[in-house]
């Protein structure tokens, strides 16, 4: 037996397919009489193994029969047809190979329907994962992250990889790592903002990246990671704000176009009904939902909280809107890098809510660098600090915007799942460091 002959349980066609290898995990083994019935599951789903005793021969068949659960076994067989199977045919043994054998009991159940604790699903990931519904998660965020970087490159954008051990932070001192770098005092990128804006002097005019971000995230929420996928892009020349949200819609529409076509199954297997969010999606300024909000006797001081958006998103839905752009907050609340709507308390920056939640950051810049700095140190912090950063809007900076999303939770809004945890395979809070 040749594991390079191996097919995948979806590829073994009963009318062309005399006798193939199969390999993959022992869901189940089931035994009556001197016949027994083995679910193998692989990458294709399952197959089934009808193993006969007077065929095998008995020893065979005892060693066949006893393998535990999720072990890993190949096997060489006589393909079968049979109406009896839901794949409309079976296996017959002529040789079979132990690969890995699993011990017992395993640290969770892969089949079992019973309700597994999150945290012990996490523990055992690489269990967990064997899961359709589980895989199929995962499967649908790269089908999603693959259409966004179709659409971008499409719009002219290049991608591109920033820094991660950095010497300043761009989204304030709360939620930053600190480290040792060779005895001086260095940090793990909380976003690439800096570094995005300065690739707007250069002339590449449209960049994004797609890389991990870090956040000393000291809450416990479903919604918090220590380490998420930031899906970051900063365009040149633009004329307002609105470019970069005309681009973020497109964006993130051809993402949930792409689950709706190419993970039509998996969101069948999920029992999940996802619709393209009506266009254009509106754009409400922070004043006017503050206002809104406070109709509904719900307090808004210069943000919104977790229950503003919620709120907010009720009466949206009501609308039928289930993605907003949420304008012109207030500039007191924003990072430096954002430009202040002049002689306004209001600033040129913008929140992409979905479902009721934040799903993503941006504005336009401020690209004069003595506004800039006073920017700063109206926040502050010391322009002498980010000097690397200011130099490059020394010498020629267009006008530029752009915007950060946090992918894991797009992913988490469009799949309706309730932990931001369940869209990230490894998840990294306060609490999780291994596995
Ligand atoms: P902001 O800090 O709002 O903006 O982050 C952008 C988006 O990243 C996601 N996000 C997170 N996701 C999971 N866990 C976290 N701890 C976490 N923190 C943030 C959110 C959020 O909307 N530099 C700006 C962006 C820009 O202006 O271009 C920034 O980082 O979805």
């Amino acid at each position: 037996m040749n594991l390079r002959e191996r097919k995948r349980s979806d590829e073994i066609n009963p009318d062309k397919d005399a006798e193939v290898t199969v390999a993959g995990w022992v869901q189940t083994i089931r035994k009556k009489g001197k016949i027994a019935f083995i679910l193998l599951r692989d990458k294709g789903g399952i197959v089934q193994i009808t193993a006969l005793k007077n065929e095998m021969g008995e020893e065979e068949y005892n060693r066949l029969t006893k393998v535990q659960r999720e072990s890993v076994i190949a096997v060489r067989g006589k393909v079968q047809k049979s109406e009896y199977v839901k794949r409309g045919f079976e296996i017959l043994p002529i040789e079979w190979r132990l690969l890995n054998e699993a011990e017992a009991p395993l640290p969770m159940g892969v089949v079992d329907k019973v309700n597994i604790e999150l945290d012990t699903r996490l523990d055992n990931r690489f269990m967990d994962l064997r899961r359709e519904e589980i895989k199929a998660i995962f499967e649908i965020k790269a089908i999603m992250l693959s259409a966004i970087r179709r659409t971008l490159e499409k719009s002219g954008f290049v991608e591109v990889q920033t820094p991660k051990i950095l010497k300043a932070g761009a989204e304030g001192g709360a939620t930053l790592f600190k480290l040792d770098y060779f005895g001086k005092n260095a940090y793990l990128a909380q976003s690439p903002q800096l570094f995005k804006q300065i690739l707007m002097s250069t002339g590449l005019e449209r960049v994004y990246e797609i890389a991990p971000a870090f956040r000393a995230e000291l809450s416990d929420t479903t919604r918090h990671l220590s380490e998420f996928t930031s899906l970051d892009f900063e365009m040149a020349f633009i004329e307002s704000q609105d470019d970069v949200m005309d681009m973020v819609e497109e964006m993130v529409d051809s993402a949930v176009n792409a689950a709706i076509n190419e993970g039509k199954d998996r969101l069948d297997m999920l029992g999940i009904e996802l619709n393209r969010p009506k266009r254009p999606y509106p754009r409400l300024t922070f004043e006017e939902v503050k206002r809104t909000l406070e109709e509904k006797d719900k307090k808004v001081d210069n943000d919104l909280d977790t229950e503003g958006e919620k709120i907010l998103g009720e009466i949206m839905a009501e609308k039928g809107y289930y993605a907003y752009f949420v304008v012109e907050y207030p500039e007191e609340e924003k990072p430096f890098y954002i430009m202040e709507k002049d002689g306004t308390p209001w600033s040129y920056s913008f929140d992409l809510e979905f479902k009721g939640q934040e799903l993503a950051s941006g504005g336009q810049r401020e690209h004069r660098p003595e506004i800039l700095m006073e920017r700063m140190k109206k926040k502050g912090l010391d322009p002498k600090d980010f000097e690397f950063y200011i130099k490059a809007f020394r010498y020629g900076m267009p006008p530029h915007g752009g915007v950060g999303l946090g992918i894991e939770r797009l992913i988490q809004k469009a799949l309706n799942l309730e932990n931001v945890r369940e869209t990230t395979i490894f998840p990294r809070d306060r609490f999780r460091l291994v596995p």
